[in-house]
């Protein structure tokens, strides 16, 4: 099949994702050719059956906003008609699945049909979407798609709750490639960023208000004061700066890393004794499932999709959310003991392979199957 898929090319769960899945695709045969304004962070190679179309959009000094929605519906229809794309699949409904209706609407009148799945990622959902100025076009954009995917059942419910829609939607959980993470380093690089008694913990997001960052340090403030640790802390975003305020006032600086943003974030988990994850909302939560699949236990809060990813007394525990005191005991409780942790460490990977890629990746493949199907019959 040709697949066009359409994404934010940057480090967030949604861009990842789709990078990773365009990349298993091309592995099973099919031409994939990815169209955003940037290539894509984790896709370092392109190949016969790997492309890369960037979506220019030319500064015009009239225009307050440039139109990007415009720019990218147009290069939609060139790319469709030059490579012959068959199906269209845009992961983050705003603006990708209105950008692309307009260019099927546009295509139609030259007599090509282009079916579009759109994959609803969480923030799209629960917190950009839902605002009154962009409901009524999430709604329309997601009703007409030919098909419709979330990435956990609570975004499913979500959408479903905030939406009036009209269209199935697929559950479609997020995956991992498994073998990334059965890492062969020899050396790990533990030495480097702790000594043999510290416990290393991570927190890994964009740093945005919503990931809660300050619960992060707040717990490991905790954890320092029984048990020697270091933080790191790998990210960037709006929330950055505060927080080394934060750790700056709470007098732990010198146990806090900050990584920014990195490409290497399986070496950093290979070292990493337990994740913090205790976000407001979280549809999936991929930060948390590559850590697991590194064998790092999870603290995380109990919102959203993260209680499918994360499983209670299993590869880690939940609390609610802003439940410091909770996160720290649970915390403890897996870090005071070293054979604890050990089994937790083990079941946190154990609960990791329900996600492999070679097992959720076919599901897509069913799924534009099914909707290039359904689109010739009607
Ligand atoms: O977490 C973010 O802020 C980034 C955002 C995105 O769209 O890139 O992540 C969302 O999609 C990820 C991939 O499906 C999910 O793993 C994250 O849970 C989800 N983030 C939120 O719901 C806050």
């Amino acid at each position: 099949m040709k697949i066009g898929i359409v994404c934010y090319p940057t480090f967030g769960g949604s861009g990842v994702v789709a990078t990773e899945l365009g990349l298993e695709l091309s592995k099973r045969g099919h031409e994939i050719h990815f169209i955003t304004y940037n290539q894509p962070v984790r896709l370092e190679l392109l190949s016969n059956h790997v492309h890369y179309h960037e979506v220019n959009v030319p500064e015009y000094p009239l225009f307050h906003y440039q139109p990007y929605e415009l720019a990218l519906s147009s290069k939609l229809v060139d790319m469709v008609k030059l490579h012959g794309i068959e199906i269209l699949h845009v992961h983050y409904a705003i603006p990708h699945a209105y950008a692309a209706y307009m260019a099927k609407k546009i295509l139609q009148e030259d007599g090509i049909y282009v079916p579009i799945v759109t994959t609803l990622h969480g923030t799209d959902i629960t917190l950009v979407g839902s605002h009154p100025f962009y409901k009524p076009a999430v709604t329309f954009s997601i009703n007409k798609s030919d098909a419709v995917t979330a990435v956990s059942k609570s975004l499913k419910e979500d959408t479903l709750r905030l939406f009036d829609i009209k269209n199935d939607i697929h559950v479609v959980p997020n995956f991992i490639d498994l073998d990334k993470y059965n890492h062969g380093f020899t050396d790990c690089q533990r030495a480097m960023m702790a000594n043999d008694d510290e416990k290393i913990i991570t927190h890994i997001s964009n740093f945005r208000e919503v990931k809660r960052v300050q619960d992060v340090v707040s717990v490991f403030y905790n954890i320092q004061s029984a048990m020697p640790a270091k933080l790191m802390l790998v990210g960037e975003g709006p929330e950055r700066e505060r927080i080394e305020c934060q750790c700056k006032e709470l007098g732990i600086l010198d146990k806090v890393v900050f990584f920014g943003k990195s490409n290497e974030i399986d070496k950093i988990l290979c070292f990493s004794d337990l994740f913090l994850l205790p976000s407001e909302t979280e549809s999936f939560g991929l930060a948390a499932l590559e850590a697991m699949a590194s064998g790092v236990p999870v603290i995380s809060s109990n919102t959203g999709g993260i209680p499918e990813v994360n499983i209670q007394g299993v590869s880690g525990f939940l609390s609610a959310v802003g439940d410091i005191d909770d996160m720290t005991k649970n915390a403890l409780h897996i870090l005071s003991n070293q054979s604890v942790l050990e089994t937790f460490k083990q079941n946190a990977k154990q609960a990791s392979l329900k996600f492999d890629l070679h097992s959720i990746v076919p599901q897509y493949e069913t799924i534009y199957a099914d909707t290039l199907t359904k689109c010739l019959v009607l």
